[in-house]
């Protein structure tokens, strides 16, 4: 099986570093291509992929499948244990993704992923809000699941959070100590400090992005 997925920038792209995570953890050999974001024609170049005009994008064999959670599921169909065992579990696994695939809004607008950045920013209570009740979330599957990770084993929910808890660092949004040692685990991930270093070593800047609450 051949497969390329093609993906936003390291720093920027929370979308992208979810199935990146996915692929890698499932042990799955694949190439990589950035596609720069907001410069110019890059629009078009994400339409010649998919209808969808976003990445991550993952071609299989030539066909390609649009979305983070898409890309995902086709993982856990090609590999086991990328969901939890227990079907009680798995399916409070897909509804915490779900909820991360359409939800806190306000968090991932105005505390975008932004792997270089470390500030304390004054954000929103909205956005605060947000965070709080994802830290909640966390607590209550950590301890029902006695960690390290959401359903004690990783699974493609940690894939998901784990852009949400960079955020946490980059914005100094405040947590609980269960929160933070979950996070201080997404981080220190081996396959998530592969991501980050390429964050470190690229160029391309998204100025808004980094404008968010200076
Ligand atoms: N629901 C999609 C969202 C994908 C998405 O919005 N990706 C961003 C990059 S992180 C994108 O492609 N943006 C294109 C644009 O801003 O025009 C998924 O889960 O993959």
């Amino acid at each position: 099986m051949s497969l390329k997925l093609y993906i936003g920038n390291y720093n920027y792209s929370s979308w992208s570093l979810r199935p990146w995570l996915v692929l890698k953890k499932a042990e799955l050999p694949f190439e990589t291509e950035v596609i720069d974001l907001d410069v110019d024609g890059y629009k078009e170049k994400l339409f010649n992929l998919t209808d969808q005009g976003t990445v991550p994008v993952l071609e299989v064999n030539g066909d390609r499948i649009a979305d983070s959670l898409a890309i995902s599921e086709f993982c856990a169909k090609a590999v086991p244990n990328l969901w939890p065992k227990n079907l009680n579990d798995k399916i409070e696994a897909k509804r915490v993704v779900k909820l991360m695939h359409t939800g806190f809004e306000s968090l991932r607008t105005e505390a975008p992923m932004n792997l270089r950045r470390r500030t304390i920013s004054k954000l929103p209570k909205k956005c605060l809000d947000d965070a709080h009740i994802m830290v909640e979330l966390w607590d209550d599957l950590l301890s029902k699941h006695n960690g390290p990770f959401l359903f004690n084993d990783w699974c493609i929910a940690d894939a998901f959070y784990t852009p949400a808890a960079t955020r946490f660092e980059s914005y100094g949004i405040p947590r609980s100590e269960r929160a933070d040692t979950y996070i201080s685990e997404l981080m220190s991930d081996v396959d998530f400090q592969e991501w980050e270093a390429e964050a470190f070593i690229e160029s391309h800047t998204l100025i808004d992005t980094d404008r968010v609450n200076l």
